[in-house]
């Protein structure tokens, strides 16, 4: 095992990672930036190290710096958490240049993956399901045309240097390809300076299911089962969940396999996620594989007793897979969801600020992963993810309920300070969603079911607003 690592990330990913760390017995350098300087990853880590101002692309997604950082303090490894430089094939190149461990998969299959187009042709070569649509970019709208003409419409445009979301047009009709088409190429060259696309039939109604996988670097990998993350609001999830709900068990054993398969034919190493849309008749299809940790690994974490990050760093240290297959067994239900500082009533608004009150909720299998704390700073140059809340039950409708009590206990308060709490509420008490009915449009439909703006906001159920607002007068007895 490493001796040091570097933690290149901030936040609640940069905690979870240093713990990981320490329970290995791995000293640990946390590199930070001005902003961050009071923070509990800084306060926490073995040794810690200033990388430049607050704005990220000068600290956390200063590759030069961290490079620094590490040769200055002896980190042999660094871990890049999520976000950041954690998917940056050229960042993993530059730390194998300067001796250093990248936690994650080798360059070459990082940037293979990278391409959404490459990984597309990839995984049908090892026999993983598409949705219908082209294998290779489109260089001109008359072959776009030809493939939408192909595979009927709706058809979405996607930018191949994309992914999670960025850089995708959906099309309804003929008509509109040609500016969509357009439009996708323009945006997709000033995000990524990448121009290319393809095009895929556009699936409605379906659900995002992804599976965990673990590979090490002697060709051993294994799975650790399906998430759902259908509860998104414009590419961000706010609610996930392990395993998939409401999908047969041999949809979910093929949809383990295969994301596997896919993995291992590609030379991937490290934790990965292999994303699936699965269609009303439990079709699956193929997505993008995410070569990172991911926010919600907790609920994979809480269902198999698999540590993933301690799985990461044995896996970057050269040790063979310690887990077979067969010992992994998936137990119960985890739900979880993020935290952030975010107003719901301001179309999701940056809501940042001091929290002068912060008390996250405990009690039985509730896991809260935050940096936060009282007096803590949100400060508005990074993700507004401030915590996520994790709970375990044995069956859904426990776990919902348990996930309910846990957010009806965090008190976090602030002058700004809003966050999605109240939102997340909305979605545990949908009535698609306790029965494990919905699909990728529950967020749109939640918010178009609200009173317009200027209208009056009809008031919540008593016990919500209650919980929602600790430390008001409202009191009920038990
Ligand atoms: C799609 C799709 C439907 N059809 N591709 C979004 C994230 C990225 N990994 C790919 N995503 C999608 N790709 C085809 N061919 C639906 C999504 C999608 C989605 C779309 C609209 C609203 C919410 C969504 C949530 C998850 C996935």
């Amino acid at each position: 095992m490493f001796e040091k690592v570097l933690i290149a990330n901030r936040g609640e990913i940069a905690l979870r990672v240093l713990r990981a760390c320490r329970e290995l017995g791995v000293r640990t350098v946390v590199v930070h930036s001005s902003a961050d300087a009071d923070s509990l990853p800084v306060r926490m880590a073995d040794e810690t190290v200033r990388i430049g101002p607050a704005p990220s692309r000068q600290s956390y997604l200063n590759a030069a710096a961290i490079v620094e950082a590490a040769r200055q303090t002896g980190a042999q490894a660094v871990h890049p958490g999520y976000g950041f430089l954690s998917e940056d094939a050229d960042f993993a190149e530059i730390c194998a240049e300067n001796g250093l461990v990248f936690i994650g998969p080798p360059p070459q299959v990082m940037s293979a993956l990278a391409d959404k187009s490459t990984a597309r042709a990839l995984m049908s070569r090892a026999g993983l399901p598409l949705p219908p649509g082209s294998v290779r970019t489109l260089p001109t709208v008359a072959e776009a045309l030809e493939v939408a003409a192909e595979v009927g419409y709706p058809v979405i445009v996607k930018a191949a240097a994309g992914g999670g979301g960025r850089g995708m047009t959906v099309v309804r009709s003929a008509g509109a390809l040609p500016r969509a088409y357009a439009r996708t190429r323009a945006a997709a060259q000033v995000a990524f300076g990448d121009d290319r696309v393809y095009v895929e039939r556009y699936l409605t109604d379906a659900r995002h299911v992804e599976v965990q996988v673990l590979c090490d670097g002697h060709g051993n990998g294994v799975h650790l089962g399906t998430r759902d993350c259908s509860v998104q609001r414009r590419h961000q999830k706010l609610v996930e969940e392990a395993p998939a709900p409401g999908l047969s068990v041999a949809t979910l054993a093929t949809l383990a396999e295969t994301a596997l398969r896919g993995a291992l034919s590609v030379g991937f190493t490290g934790a990965g996620t292999v994303e699936f849309l699965v269609d009303e008749a439990e079709r699956c299809h193929f997505l993008e594989i995410n070569c990172r940790i991911q926010v919600e690994h907790p609920v994979t974490e809480m269902v198999t007793g698999v540590d993933l990050v301690h799985e990461q760093l044995h896996i970057a240290a050269g040790v063979p897979l310690r887990l077979r297959q067969e010992e992994i067994r998936l137990h119960g239900v985890s739900v979880e969801c993020r935290v952030n500082v975010e107003d719901p009533d301001r179309d999701f608004a940056p809501a940042p600020g001091r929290l002068e009150r912060f008390r996250p909720p405990g009690g039985p299998f509730t896991r809260v992963d935050t940096h936060g704390h009282p007096g803590y700073l949100v400060s508005p140059h990074y993700d507004s993810l401030l915590a996520k809340v994790a709970v375990w039950a044995p069956d859904r409708a426990s776990a919902l309920d348990r996930l309910e009590r846990a957010l009806g206990e965090f008190d976090i308060a602030g002058p700004g300070v809003r966050t999605t709490i109240p939102f997340v509420r909305r979605v545990l008490d949908d009535a698609a969603f306790r029965k494990a009915g919905h699909t990728t449009g529950l967020v749109d439909r939640l918010l178009a079911d609200r009173a317009p703006t200027g209208a009056p906001v009809p008031a919540p159920a008593a016990p919500a607003a209650a919980a929602n607002q600790p430390g008001t007068s409202v009191r009920r007895t038990r």
